[in-house]
């Protein structure tokens, strides 16, 4: 019985439900089959304890055994040395999986995120400091399209890469950000109809409910 436990906030407001990045552990929890419990941590009140575990007061973290684990894409790349389902074994498969993963996060959500945060706010789109942020994610998908139009996924076969990328990209796929980039909006299609893609996210969306009914919602 593998020592693996998922930490996430015991309850988000409604906004963020589906989305919260403990998702992306989970789908690759999933994906492996490796058993793993969740624990929970207060979302209002961030005490030492959480701080000790993720620096920026943040969640996820996963432990494994007596290891701690901080940030989605380093918590992947972990459980992608457990599990050839997360992680071709192959030289050249690894090291395409590695690429991808950090062009998720450092390429595409570095863009992605400030796209995605100021459509929530509901930032005016008439500004230059809008058009900066569009014009970046809007070069980013336009790169990525051809990538992803030859492929089913990015590594060859489904790796963490895909689960990260795919997450990325629901996210502006959410705000309608993807009606120009058919390859991205099939390539998310195509990963989100994983079952354990739609295991995880049934889980996070039962696991805040259940904390709405503990509060008394
Ligand atoms: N780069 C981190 C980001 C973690 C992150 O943004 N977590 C969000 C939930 S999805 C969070 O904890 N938000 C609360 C906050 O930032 O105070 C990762 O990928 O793990």
């Amino acid at each position: 019985m593998a020592d693996l436990t998922l930490t996430t906030f015991d309850w988000v407001p409604e906004m963020p439900r589906g989305f919260v990045r403990d998702l992306r552990v989970r789908w690759a929890l999933e994906e492996a089959a490796l058993p793993y419990r969740v624990a929970g941590v207060p979302f209002d009140d961030r005490g030492p304890a959480h701080f000790a575990h993720q620096p920026f007061g943040q969640v996820p973290w996963l432990t494994d055994g007596d290891l701690s684990i901080f940030e989605s894409g380093a918590i992947l790349l972990h459980l992608g040395v457990r599990s050839a389902k997360l992680m071709p074994t192959d030289p050249r498969g690894r090291s395409e999986a590695t690429e991808w993963v950090f062009a998720a996060l450092n390429s595409v959500e570095m863009a992605s995120l400030p796209w995605a945060m100021s459509k929530f706010m509901g930032h005016p789109t008439d500004t230059p400091a809008w058009k900066f942020v569009d014009d970046f994610l809007k070069l980013r998908l336009k790169h990525l399209e051809p990538a992803l139009a030859g492929r089913e996924w990015l590594a060859g076969s489904f790796s963490v890469a895909d689960i990260l990328m795919s997450d990325v990209l629901r996210v502006v796929g959410q705000f309608d950000g993807l009606a120009d980039s058919p390859a991205c909006r099939a390539y998310v299609a195509r990963a989100t109809a994983r079952p354990a893609f739609i295991k995880a996210h049934a889980d996070q969306m039962a696991h805040f409910a259940a904390a709405d009914r503990a509060r008394g919602a």
